[in-house]
């Protein structure tokens, strides 16, 4: 085992050095790499992020079969961006060091997209936001029983960034609105079913899928994954059997017939669905039906920068402090937003 166990590369002075959060090696022509965050659930520093990109760029000049891209931590693929963060430097006014973030996040999502080497993470637990933005853009999303995917950030008073607004408008029917405005949480037969993951392997199997790739002699890397996967767990998945009420009401043009389609529906689905919505942050659900549906005409890399720029106003208003206050610091889950439900007067951002 060649093993580099990689020490992240802080970004600025200021930054501390973050030993071992990425762990790296070269296995037989197979890299990995591990996030190695347990206790924050591997939500993403900037110099988690960079680490990676530096590790993928480096790789770049490297014949490899694939790469690997796993957890440590048998409870989280990856939670997030390291969103507790973003917010104590827009209370700092250090805004710009979101501003790194962001960008080096985006950075390192272009190039799994583009890799020249196969990609395959291994979902075993939790991977949302930021975690989708390391798997989704890769060719290869293995889940196990224990996935749970999102992109949960209406919740927090944010937008589904890391490029979401290429993948999501690509799902079939309008999944990809669904998901971005509710936040709703896929088991793996779900994420199968809306081909945000494309393999399933039972957990107690994942060991078996490095040395299955080592040893793969020119057989294609999903060729050899649909050889260690089997069914999802009955009873799992759901989402096939709302796609009728799910596509028409989310497939409207605008927000207000959103809303209206909702209403017009007596359904268990339709009523879980409207309390999701008056929930989370009208102003979340603005930004985010605004780019999602500019995300369909635009290549990844426009709807990467759509990203930043939205960043840097997002980042500094009173939804967004206020979203992550009450869901990751004080934990009250009761978010003040600044304006009335989504109910109400809608406008458009210029996204
Ligand atoms: C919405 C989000 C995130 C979230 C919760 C939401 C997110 C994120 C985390 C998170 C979870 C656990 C941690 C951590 C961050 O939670 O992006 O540091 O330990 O990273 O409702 O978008």
């Amino acid at each position: 085992m060649n093993d580099i166990s990689m020490t992240s590369s802080p970004m600025t002075e200021t930054d501390p050095p973050a030993p071992d959060e990425i762990l790296a090696d070269i296995h037989q022509g197979v890299g990995r790499i591990l996030l190695n965050r347990p206790k924050a659930l591997n939500a993403l520093t900037t110099s988690m992020v960079a680490a990676i990109d530096d590790v993928l760029s480096a790789w770049e000049r490297t014949p490899l079969k694939a790469v690997v891209l796993a957890a440590t931590n048998p409870k989280a693929f990856c939670a997030g961006g390291d969103i507790r963060a973003i917010r104590e430097n827009s209370l700092a006014g250090d805004a710009e060091a979101s501003e790194r973030f962001f960008a080096t996040e985006y950075r390192l999502n272009a190039r799994i997209a583009e890799y020249p080497v196969p990609i395959v993470s291994l979902i075993d637990g939790l991977c949302m936001g930021g975690g989708l933005g390391l798997s989704v853009h890769g060719g290869f999303r293995v889940v196990t029983e224990n996935a749970v995917l999102a992109m949960p950030e209406t919740a927090i008073g944010f937008f589904p960034d890391i490029g979401a607004s290429y993948f999501l408008p690509r799902l079939p029917g309008a999944i990809g609105m669904y998901l971005g405005l509710t936040g709703h949480r896929l088991d793996a037969a779900d994420a199968l079913y809306a081909g945000l993951a494309t393999h399933f392997i039972p957990a107690d199997r994942l060991g078996t899928v490095m040395d299955a790739l080592a040893d793969s002699q020119g057989v294609p890397i999903g060729t050899l994954l649909s050889g260690l996967s089997g069914p999802p767990p009955v009873g799992s998945g759901g989402l096939a059997k709302v796609r009728g009420e799910l596509d028409h009401v989310f497939g409207a043009a605008t927000l207000t017939e959103i809303r209206e389609r909702l209403h017009c529906l007596d359904s268990a689905w339709a009523a879980a669905t409207r309390d999701v919505l008056d929930a989370v942050s009208p102003q979340s659900l603005e930004i985010t039906h605004d780019l999602l549906t500019a995300g369909r005409r635009r290549t990844l890399r426009q709807c990467l920068d759509a990203d930043l720029r939205l960043t840097r106003t997002t980042i500094r208003t009173p939804d967004f402090l206020e979203g992550v206050r009450a869901a990751l610091v004080d934990k009250d889950r009761t978010p003040k937003w600044q304006r009335a439900p989504w109910a109400e007067g809608a406008s458009s951002s210029a996204v």
